[in-house]
């Protein structure tokens, strides 16, 4: 359900109190990750949706999340702010056998570094490309910078390029959360136009994956508050 975050309380310690598994998104963000493995698992979770960036446009985000990102993430007593990580709690956490990967199964090292490497390896070169070359205001931007990041990120698909030369899925041949972390960072890289460096193999597993019912779903929520489609909201360079 969508919720307004003013209907929530601090506790005590000053730390937010839910009492569903709630999550605070931005569309099209690494929030996505978790909306997406949530509606995967089909548990019932509250949402909150925000306009992006979230710490100066969502009063108070701060004293929830000090960090100031997305997403923010709180289940009980658990608070998170990794998007890669809140997905293998999730399926960890609620036994989603269909989504994970046991530690005992002869994949789970290469299971548990593709949800490392969504993140660390294949989103973080795209943040460079588009703060020197969207985000900061024209006289900061350096296209140097952007333009190595780019080729940076597109040289660390390698691994991927030739993982998926026979496989349609990254781990024991189902999707698992390893592809919708992974598959966020394809997703989002070619949001940002970044999918002209990506292989034949690579381009038709994102299409595999954005084909999914769940995906298509939960991927415009949120979108009227996007300032990538609605550029009047933009207020980061204010
Ligand atoms: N490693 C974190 C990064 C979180 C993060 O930096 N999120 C971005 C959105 S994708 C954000 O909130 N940026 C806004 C800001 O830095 O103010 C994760 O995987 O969730």
């Amino acid at each position: 359900m969508i919720i307004n975050d003013t209907e929530l309380s601090l506790n005590g310690d000053g730390r937010v109190e839910t009492t569903k598994p709630t999550l605070w998104h931005c569309h099209n963000s690494r929030s996505t990750r978790v909306l997406w493995t949530l509606a995967e698992m089909g548990i019932d979770y509250d949402l909150i949706e925000m306009q992006f960036p979230p710490r100066i446009n969502q009063p108070n985000y701060k004293s929830i999340n000090v960090l100031g990102t997305v997403p923010y993430f709180v289940d009980g007593q658990s608070h998170m702010t990794e998007s890669s990580a809140t997905c293998h709690y999730l399926v960890e956490k609620y036994h989603h056998d269909a989504l994970r990967i046991d530690v005992s199964h002869p994949e789970y090292a290469d299971y548990i570094n593709w949800l490392f490497m969504s993140d660390a390896t294949l989103l973080f070169p795209q943040t460079i490309v588009i703060r020197y070359s969207r985000f900061e205001p024209k006289e900061r931007q350096v296209p140097q910078v952007a333009e190595d990041y780019k080729l940076w990120f597109w040289a660390r698909l390698k691994k991927l390029d030739q993982h998926l030369l026979n496989r349609s899925y990254l781990c024991d041949n189902r999707f698992t959360v390893a592809d919708i972390t992974v598959g966020y960072a394809l997703y989002f890289g070619e949001s940002q136009g970044l999918a002209s460096g990506y292989s034949p193999q690579v381009l038709s597993y994102l299409e595999r994956l954005k084909d999914r019912e769940h995906f298509k779903r939960i991927e415009p929520i949120g979108d009227s508050k996007s300032p990538f489609l609605h550029p009047e909201l933009w207020t980061m360079k204010k």
